[in-house]
């Protein structure tokens, strides 16, 4: 039987400081319209997709870092979206700033869910590489505090197996840097992960190294297509983009099959719907042959990669 899901990408534009949620949430029903016309089963939306990239800016209230985070799932501004989304019969992925209390603690995370057709949160994921710094660093042309208002994701990565018309998949989550980490896949291509998705917001200039800025484009899509290929999965990269505030991001939304190869791709830096058909079972060959982890991997050659944090040089 066929494996077959075709996928959309809902990528983002920016978003400014003062357009709300309401505001946001009905550009995204707009492109889960056109996810509808396409026949999707499943769309992906970006990293902190229901506001404008809030750790760009240095704050010191807590209260006003706190407006930019979600109390709950969905909310009733957020509901809008999961109504539509199950009324049209669509799972999506959801990057947002999520406010908890666990362990009698307050705890803010960086996240991402998987809700499934029938509205239903079936995955979540707290992202574990937080860029940036945690101090205001006045001499950057913007700043990016993720370290300062996010804790690093205590969920490690974790696949679901969800139900998508009909055919039962292996879907993995990551969230922007996390993409530029080779360990982040392979802990999933380890459950056998089939597709992940993954949003991400990335300024084009990167203030502590201005040699990278016009290869942001290139990087992106080498990381997740050599990371597509080495781990015989789909991977749907989704962008926030354009101008925001000022500060201008990448797009180069694209949907990655497991040969490594983009069969999507985004030509605009505004909200942008791209679909494929997936084959869920594309990977497999892969999976049997040259990535065949039980036959080929040694993991007891590769304890450095556990053991050690930073490289240590030889003597
Ligand atoms: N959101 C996020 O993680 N952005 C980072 C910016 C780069 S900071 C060096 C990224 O990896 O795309």
């Amino acid at each position: 039987m066929s494996r077959v899901i075709t996928v959309g990408a809902a990528q983002i534009g920016g978003i400014q400081r003062s357009e709300n949620r309401p505001q946001v949430i009905a550009r995204m029903i707009e492109l889960l319209k056109q996810a509808r016309s396409n026949g999707c089963d499943l769309v992906a939306f970006p990293e902190l997709t229901l506001t404008t990239f809030f750790p760009r800016w240095y704050m010191e209230d807590q209260a006003e870092v706190d407006t930019f985070f979600e109390r709950e799932m969905p909310s009733n501004e957020t509901a809008p979206l999961f109504n539509a989304a199950r009324e049209w019969g669509i799972g999506f992925t959801l990057g947002f700033a999520e406010l908890t209390e666990e362990g009698g603690k307050t705890r803010r995370f960086n996240t991402q869910i998987l809700v499934d057709k029938s509205g239903k949160i079936i995955g979540k994921y707290r992202k574990i590489h937080l860029p940036g710094h945690a101090e205001h660093e006045p001499w950057r042309a913007f700043q990016h505090l993720e370290k300062r208002y996010f804790e690093v994701g205590n969920l490690s990565w974790g696949v679901n197996r969800a139900r998508v018309d009909l055919q039962s998949g292996l879907f993995g989550q990551m969230i922007c840097n996390d993409r530029r980490w080779p360990e982040s896949y392979r802990v999933m291509g380890l459950q056998g992960v089939e597709m992940i998705l993954l949003g991400y917001n990335t300024p084009v200039h990167n203030p502590p190294a201005p040699e990278h800025d016009r290869l942001g484009d290139f990087h992106n899509h080498l990381v997740m297509q050599s990371a597509a290929y080495q781990n015989a999965t789909w991977v749907v990269g989704v962008a926030k983009c354009g101008m925001e505030e000022g500060c201008e991001m990448i797009g180069g939304s694209c949907i990655i099959a497991p040969t490594g190869e983009i069969v999507a791709q985004a030509v605009t830096r505004g909200d942008e719907l791209i679909v494929a058909r997936c084959d869920l079972d594309l990977g497999q060959s892969y999976k049997n042959s040259v990535f065949n982890f039980a036959r080929h991997r040694e993991p007891e050659q590769y304890r450095m990669i556990v053991e050690r944090k930073g490289a240590v040089l030889p003597e």
